[in-house]
């Protein structure tokens, strides 16, 4: 067992070995997570999270290392969670992703970090918000997560952003693909990388078609601008971090920060709420008070859901 209060001044002294270690305590079902949580709890919400996302090979690294670059260069520490559920934990993608961020592996402003996965996304998406708190306590001022946007798990772990960034490139049939994922609703900022290739405008032309058809904005509603970037030679990447503080303003000055991050958290009492509860009521079967009652209900004395009222009551009670 290690001391947590320990590793939680190391980790904003910035050490990067205390920042893993408390990253690998949340991500797990440690003994110590909740020490850890209730530890870090007082130290978080200072980090601006910007979710990356969509599909693979559309630059989604390239473009976080040139935000890493843009960041540093104001002076700001940045924390990068790489969320990649489609590699196996030695596979390809991540072995890219970390040459792509090689440049900044020696820097002790930025903190990377690689989750993957075997098939686990629904605990992915529960782990991630934990480990954006480390990094946040740690002292990041922007934390970077990039996932790849093709399932509802992983459009969830984007959601558990403040402002979602979802990139598309030309050729690579993306707009369907992104109305199918659900992304075109979670979008912020729309960025069209690779415009160094043909069809870059065709494709932010149907974007902006696709975007304005669901449009019913009010006035003062935010309006997602489409970014073309050549992520590999940093083109366009200021306009990026322009349009995300923009998108950090507007949300500041409607309450919208403050109203994404309340439901952020509700999402997440929910789910480890509804998870005890679950393996609690797991927990039941073959319990006598489960038999006692499906007795009373065979017998006719007890319908099914008065049963399901008493055997709730009895639960929660403890
Ligand atoms: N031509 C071109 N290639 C790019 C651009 N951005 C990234 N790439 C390349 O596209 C490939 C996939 O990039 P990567 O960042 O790993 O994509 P990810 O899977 O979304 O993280 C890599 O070979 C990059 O070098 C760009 O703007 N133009
Ligand atoms: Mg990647």
């Amino acid at each position: 067992m290690q001391d947590v209060s320990s590793l939680v001044d190391q980790a904003r002294e910035g050490r990067p070995r205390a920042v893993a270690r408390l990253i690998s305590l949340v991500e797990g079902a440690s003994p110590q997570l909740r020490e850890v949580m209730a530890a870090l709890a007082p130290l978080t919400g200072n980090a601006y999270v910007v979710g990356l996302t969509g599909s693979p090979g559309v630059g989604k690294s390239t473009s976080t290392s040139a935000l890493v670059t843009a960041y540093r260069k104001q002076g700001k520490r940045v924390g990068v969670l790489a969320v990649d559920p489609s590699s196996p934990f030695s596979g390809g993608a991540l072995l890219g992703d970390r040459v792509r961020m090689s440049e900044h592996a020696s820097d002790p402003g930025v903190y990377i970090r690689s989750m993957a996965t075997r098939g686990h996304l629904g605990g992915l998406a529960r782990s991630a918000p934990q480990a954006i708190r480390v990094l946040d306590a740690a002292g990041c001022d922007v934390v970077l997560v990039e996932t790849v946007g093709v399932g509802q798990s992983e459009v969830e772990i984007a959601a558990q952003a403040d402002t979602s960034v979802v990139l598309l490139a030309p050729g690579m049939g993306d707009g369907i693909q992104a109305a199918k994922a659900g992304i075109l609703e979670i979008g912020d900022v729309y960025v069209v990388n690779k415009a160094d290739r043909d069809g870059a405008d065709a494709t932010a032309r149907e974007l902006n078609h696709m975007l304005g058809l669901g449009e019913a904005r009010r006035p003062g509603d935010w309006r997602p601008p489409i970014v073309k970037t050549v992520a590999s030679r940093a083109e366009g990447v200021d306009e990026v971090v322009e349009a995300l503080e923009k998108h950090r303003a507007w949300m500041e000055e409607h309450g919208v920060l403050t109203e994404r991050r309340r439901a952020r958290a509700a999402r997440e009492v929910e789910s480890i709420a509804m998870t005890a509860l679950r393996e609690r009521i797991g927990d039941l079967h073959g319990d006598r008070r489960l038999d006692a009652l499906a007795e009373r209900i065979v017998a006719g004395e007890l319908d099914p859901y008065r049963a399901a009222d008493e055997l709730v009551a009895g639960i929660t009670k403890g």
